[in-house]
């Protein structure tokens, strides 16, 4: 009988000795709650494990603990190896020194001469024997750690879990649930499997870890990805010890300066099409220069504020970063963004998309994206005209 992605997924885990535990590049609530629940888990279960993310720790996310464990890049993937031959001498004695950025090691033969042509190099094997990746819909998403390392993403097997529709089962296993509001709550069901064979595993810090996740991707339980699902498994973790007030107050009640600036700057650049329920702003490179705001609270803009506007059907953030424009759209009620986004070559789910343009100035692209969408929300309404 063929085994689930989820069987699949634990008999992986069961087997493997050293993890490597990656999610997309910037990462937010869900990777990173995600990430450090499960790295937590992995440990308390016997297993050795690297975490990396590529790009900023939003600082919205200082409070938690442990936040340190995840690195920004990976190093020593494998292992350089330096032969000898013993055909033309027998080793006596070996040390070794490091001197000034150079180790210096001596091979001192028993009778004989050691010369150049008794060396040979390979590389080991990579560290790894297997790589898990959270939140993540493709390999390109993962950043750097997976550009600098690709041939490491090739050659080891991947463990794959999400819960984005347009998934990519880069995988060898792909355990990708469209139904979930989050990784975190896929990571529910995982940690209960392996709690059979290893008794408790969930505590206070990796409930909390977990309920992050899930608070963050169902926005504070608004979305539609709140389901009765999420909301059972919020309950559980709440049970387990999972800190639900710190999250609210951490993440969604307490705004940095700097946030408060760059919201301030985003609403009094709102517009609006009202006829057709869309509404946008934007954010010059300027404003984030002169307020500090990083990009995480661009984020909380557009699911707080633009989201909250009487009428909108579809919500625009323009975003002018150092070499592109970025363009974030949410969807408020029955329309796919993810197929506008994909028009501009970028992705994301029905309700929450996004993409980049580049070598185009901020009202080029606004030019361009709005009468875009402008076209399709007509064209859509056609059959069924509104008065
Ligand atoms: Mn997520």
């Amino acid at each position: 009988m063929d085994l689930t992605s989820k069987q699949q997924a634990i008999q992986a885990i069961r087997d493997a000795k050293r993890m490597l535990l990656v999610s997309h590049e910037d990462i937010e609530g869900d990777s990173l709650g995600s990430l450090l629940a499960l790295s937590n888990v992995l440990k308390k279960i016997g297993k050795e494990v690297i975490t990396v993310s590529s790009g900023n720790l939003p600082n919205i996310y200082n409070f938690l603990e442990k936040r340190e464990m995840i690195k920004a890049n990976l190093d020593g993937v494998k292992d350089f190896m330096i032969f000898l031959s013993e055909e033309e001498a027998k080793v006596a004695r070996l040390s070794y020194k490091l001197e000034n950025d150079r180790l210096k090691i001596v091979i001192s033969p028993k009778s004989g001469n050691f010369s150049p042509k008794n060396v040979s190099f390979a590389y080991g094997d990579f560290h790894y024997d297997l790589i898990i990746i959270l939140d993540t819909d493709a390999l390109e998403r993962l950043g750097a750690i997976y550009r600098d390392n690709t041939e490491m993403f090739y050659k080891t097997n991947i463990l794959n879990i999400d819960h984005h529709p347009n998934n990519a089962y880069f995988g060898k296993i792909n355990w990708v649930d469209e139904n979930a509001s989050s990784v975190c709550e896929i990571l529910v069901s995982l940690i209960e499997a392996l709690e059979s064979e290893h008794g408790k595993i969930i505590d206070e810090e990796i409930a909390t870890f977990l309920l992050l996740g899930i608070m963050t991707d169902t926005n504070l339980f608004q979305n539609p990805a709140t389901t009765s699902k999420s909301l059972t498994v919020a309950a559980q973790l709440i049970a387990a010890g999972g800190d639900r007030d710190l999250i609210a107050k951490r993440v969604f009640q307490t705004h940095s300066y700097s946030t408060l600036k760059i919201w301030g700057r985003i609403l009094s650049k709102l517009d609006s099409y009202p006829a057709i329920g869309l509404v946008w702003s934007e954010v010059k490179k300027s404003d984030l220069d002169m307020t500090g705001a990083d990009e995480a609270a661009l984020t909380s803009a557009i699911n707080n504020l633009l989201y909250t506007t009487e009428g909108a059907k579809i919500v625009i953030l323009f975003c002018e970063l150092n070499d592109s424009i970025k363009v974030s759209l949410r969807s408020i009620e029955g329309f796919d963004v993810e197929a506008i986004a994909r028009e501009f070559g970028g992705g994301g789910q029905e309700k929450t998309a996004g993409f980049s343009m580049n070598g185009l100035e901020l009202e080029e692209v606004k030019r361009i994206v709005l009468k875009k969408i402008r076209e399709i929300i007509l064209g859509q309404a056609s059959p069924h005209p509104e008065s």
